[in-house]
């Protein structure tokens, strides 16, 4: 079984029973001109996340992995959005890329460069955490997953939030320092340290390569 250095100690991983999950690489959240940057954030602190992003999914493709992705967005009526999140503005309202974080519009959905390859799961998820109001539960289940390889964007936000939750469930998760972004630097460093701290409070943190490095050597075994 393969085992990588990680924060605060050893990740040790079963391949078949990891899944690769992609939080909201959503264009509303990355691309200049979108919903995040019109919030005043610096949407480079998210973009470099694509490269590495991509390299990880072209090699846990073709190990046969499974990979979940997920989008933060709501109904066009938005019935399934909380009057609390609603009344900060934005949610439903014109952006540059159609109706702001409403799915089906182009700014929901995830950048070209990642997106999803025919057959892999996408779940939309009205809430910061993929397991609120989602079928995710199920489908880890159903998978066999015991393992989470935690990627995507924001780190204090949409993967904090799935982590915590995930951990709770009983997943073990290993978040990807070059693969996860922040709009804040600040928030990004410390938001990787609070995961690992306390002897993995609720995780642990590594790179990409790391992880690369790791499953090909397990796959020329
Ligand atoms: N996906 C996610 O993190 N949603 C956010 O709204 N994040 C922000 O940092 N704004």
């Amino acid at each position: 079984m393969p085992s990588i250095n990680a924060l605060p100690n050893p990740f040790t991983f079963e391949p078949a029973e990891t899944a690769l999950l992609v939080i909201d690489m959503q264009r509303d959240f990355l691309l200049p001109g979108g919903f995040g940057e019109s919030l005043g954030n610096d949407v480079s602190q998210l973009s470099r996340t694509i490269e590495p992003l991509s390299a990880l999914l072209a090699a846990w493709r073709a190990a046969g992995l499974p990979i979940i992705h997920t989008r933060e967005g709501h109904l066009p009526d938005l019935s399934d959005c909380p009057p609390s999140k609603l009344a900060r503005g934005g949610i439903g309202e014109k952006g540059a890329f159609g109706r702001i974080l409403v799915r089906g519009e182009y700014g929901h959905d995830i950048v070209d460069e990642l997106a999803p390859a025919e057959g892999e799961i996408v779940v939309d998820k009205p809430g910061k955490g993929a397991f609120y109001a989602t079928e995710l539960a199920e489908i880890l289940e159903k998978l066999g997953v015991t393992k989470l390889v935690v990627t995507g964007v924001t780190t204090e936000v949409c993967v904090h939030t799935t982590v915590r939750e995930a951990n709770d469930r009983g997943y073990d998760c290993l978040v990807l320092s070059d693969c996860v972004g922040s709009y804040f630097p600040e928030f990004q460093r410390v938001g990787l340290q609070m995961i690992a701290a306390q002897g993995g409070i609720f995780g642990w943190v590594a790179d990409s390569p790391t992880l690369l490095a790791a499953l090909s050597s397990q796959e020329q075994k």
